[in-house]
């Protein structure tokens, strides 16, 4: 009890109670764009918040689990197939924006090419991501290609935050293990956020949504 008033206490003296009392009906969620060109992307001002990770680290369904909808942003079967940004406009205040998996073995050199075009032009343009959420997979740390995406990141001063995903797929020992081993990773700017993340059981969704509406309350 003592512990808990504490933190109610922290919440309610703290800029992060800016984070706490705003509000967002996610009942309010349309998918505004499928595009496969940044011309094409929303330029209204919104702010956005990305999803980017290799092809079949859970992009998709994170969202869904962050939103509370089963099958808002298709998971794939058949990963790596389109190479479209999905739009997805959360209450009319942000989007949720689900960028195409990178990794995919399967896809051509010329796909390949395009989705770094597509990525990069969005990254770093005028309607860009306010902030990354940058999937890697728990139980594997982060790939190759997740290192490269992040030592990008780091180079062009996007801000981003890590969510180690599937952590389901880990018993106790290997969690702690696994989160001690991204903690002490060479390649995260230092200080940047970790969110363990399963959607199988989402108990850190609340901590997710915090750091995004912290950001929003930032960049006001
Ligand atoms: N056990 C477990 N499986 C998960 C979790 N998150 C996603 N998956 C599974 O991982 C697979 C890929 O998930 P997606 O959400 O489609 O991955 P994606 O990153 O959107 O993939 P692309 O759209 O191809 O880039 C699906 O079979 C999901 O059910 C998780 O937290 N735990
Ligand atoms: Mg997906």
């Amino acid at each position: 009890m003592v512990y808990l008033d504490s933190h109610i206490k922290y919440f309610s003296y703290s800029p992060s109670c800016v984070v706490r009392i705003m509000k967002l009906n996610l009942h309010n969620i349309d998918l505004v764009m499928t595009a496969g060109l940044v011309s094409q992307f929303p330029d209204d001002g919104l702010p956005q918040i990305a999803f980017s990770g290799r092809s079949n680290v859970g992009k998709s369904s994170l969202l869904n689990s962050l939103t509370g909808r089963k099958s808002l942003a298709r998971t794939s079967s058949a990963p790596g197939k389109t190479i479209t940004v999905n739009f997805y406009q959360i209450d009319k205040q942000l989007y949720l924006v689900d960028l195409p998996g990178y990794g995919y073995a399967q896809r051509s050199a010329t796909d390949q090419a395009r989705w770094s075009a597509v990525v990069e032009q969005y990254i770093t343009g005028e309607n860009g991501p306010l902030m990354v959420l940058q999937l890697v997979e728990l139980k594997l740390g982060p790939t190759k290609n997740d290192e490269m995406m992040i030592e990008w990141m780091n180079n062009c001063g996007m801000n981003y935050a890590i969510v180690a995903t599937k952590a389901d797929k880990l018993n106790k020992t290997e969690y702690n293990a696994a989160i001690a081993r991204l903690e002490a990773h060479p390649t995260f700017r230092p200080g940047t956020p970790i969110f363990p993340y399963s959607v199988k059981s989402p108990d850190t969704r609340d901590y997710v949504w915090d750091e995004i509406k912290r950001q929003l309350a930032n960049s006001k």
